[in-house]
C-alpha cells in the first residue's frame, strides 16, 4: 500500500473498522474510502457490486460484520450467521471480482474448539465441536475464512485472515445486554461507583479465563499484516496473556473507583472455559501487542467517560 492506495474500510464505524481508519489516517493514508451503513447495505449483493465496479478499491480490510457479546450471540443466532455471511460473500467475492489488489478478512477466536489445547495454535481449526453460545457466528467466520482460501487456491486472490482475540476500546459498544465483558463491566462499575452502590452482578461463575486485546493494538497489526504477510494460513492475533473474568473484575472496579462487593450470577453462561491465542506466528514476524491490559482500560474508560459527558451536555 502507498499513501495514495484506495483502501476500502467495510465496517468503517465499528470498534475495530475505527480504530483502522484512525491508524491509516495516522500514517498518511488518505484515500479511504468510508461508506456507512445507510450509505452502502454489505448485506445487499448488487449495492455491494456497483460500489466495487464504481470505486475500485486496491487494498480492502473486512472489518464489518454483526457482533456483540455472550448473551447477543446466543439469543440472536439467526441474524448472526445470516448478516455476516452476507457481508462477507458480498465484499470477498466483489473484490475479487472487480480486481482488489489484496484484501484483509478479520476473523475471531470463536472459531476454535471449545474445548482446544491452549494456547490456540491456527491449525487445531475444525478439530473438535464449537463452543454453543457462539456456534453460529463461529459458523459464519469459518466460512469467509474456507472462502478467502478458495479463491486464493482457485483464482490467485490475494486474500488473508487474521483472527483476533477478544478486543475492547475505543467505539466499543456499552448496552449492557448485547455488549461483551469489558464494556458491560466499565459500565457496571461506573454506574455502581455514582451510586455508591454495594455490589455489582457479573455474568457465570467468573472462572472462564480469557485474553483481551486493545483494538489500537489490532489495527497496528492488522496493517502490518497488510503489508507484511501473504498466505492462505490463518494467523492469530492477540498478546499471549488471559486472566480469569474475576480477575478481570476486579481490576476494572480499581480503574472505576468501585468498593463494594462482586457477585457471581452463575446462571448466566460462562461461554468456553478458556480461550487464549498463541502468538508465535505473529511474534516470528516481527509484531508484538504494545498495550498492557490495564492501560488499554483505563484508556477505554477515559474515552467513555467524555461520551457520557457529551451526551448529558446534549441532553441538556
Ligand atoms: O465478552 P463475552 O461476552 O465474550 O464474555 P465470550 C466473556 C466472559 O465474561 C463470559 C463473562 O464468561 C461471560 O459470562 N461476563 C461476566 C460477562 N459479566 C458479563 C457481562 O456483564 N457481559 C458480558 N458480555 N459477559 C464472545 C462470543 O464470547 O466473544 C463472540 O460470543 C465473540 O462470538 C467474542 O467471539 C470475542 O468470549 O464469551
Amino acid at each position: 500500500m502507498d499513501t495514495g492506495s484506495r483502501i476500502f474500510v467495510a465496517g468503517c464505524k465499528g470498534l475495530v473498522g475505527s480504530a483502522l481508519v484512525r491508524r491509516l489516517q495516522a500514517e498518511g493514508y488518505w484515500n479511504l474510502l468510508l461508506p456507512g451503513r445507510e450509505e452502502l447495505d454489505l448485506r445487499v449483493d448488487s449495492d455491494v457490486d456497483a460500489f466495487f465496479a464504481a470505486k475500485r478499491p486496491e487494498y480492502v480490510f473486512l472489518a464489518a460484520a454483526r457482533v456483540g457479546g455472550i448473551l447477543a450471540n446466543s439469543t440472536y443466532p439467526a441474524e448472526f450467521i445470516l448478516d455476516n455471511l452476507e457481508i462477507q460473500n458480498n465484499v470477498i467475492h466483489s473484490a475479487w471480482k472487480h480486481g482488489t489488489r489484496k484484501f484483509l478478512f478479520l476473523g475471531s477466536s470463536c472459531i476454535y474448539p471449545k474445548f482446544a489445547p491452549q494456547p490456540i495454535r491456527e491449525e487445531y481449526l475444525l478439530t473438535g465441536e464449537l463452543e454453543p453460545t457462539n456456534e453460529a457466528y463461529a459458523i459464519a467466520k469459518i466460512a469467509g475464512i474456507k472462502m478467502c482460501q478458495a479463491y486464493r487456491k482457485q483464482y490467485g486472490f490475494r486474500a488473508i485472515s487474521v483472527m483476533p482475540t477478544n478486543l475492547y476500546g475505543i467505539g466499543d459498544n456499552f448496552d449492557l445486554q448485547n455488549a461483551h465483558v469489558v464494556p458491560a463491566l466499565l459500565r457496571k462499575f461506573h454506574e455502581a461507583a455514582a451510586e455508591s452502590a454495594h455490589e455489582v452482578t457479573i455474568w457465570g461463575t467468573g472462572t472462564p479465563r480469557r485474553e483481551f486485546m486493545h483494538v489500537d493494538d489490532l489495527a497496528d497489526a492488522a496493517v502490518f499484516l497488510m503489508a507484511n504477510y501473504d498466505s492462505g494460513e490463518i494467523i492469530n492475533v492477540g498478546t499471549g496473556e488471559d486472566l480469569t473474568i474475576r480477575e478481570l473484575a476486579e481490576m476494572i472496579a480499581r480503574v472505576t473507583g468501585y468498593r463494594g462487593r462482586l457477585v457471581f450470577d452463575s446462571s448466566k453462561p460462562d461461554g468456553t472455559p478458556r480461550k487464549l491465542l498463541d502468538v508465535s506466528r505473529l511474534h516470528e514476524l516481527g509484531w508484538k501487542a504494545r498495550i498492557p491490559l490495564r492501560e488499554g482500560i483505563a484508556r477505554t474508560y477515559e474515552w467513555y467517560l467524555g461520551e457520557q459527558e457529551q451526551s448529558s451536555i446534549a441532553t441538556g
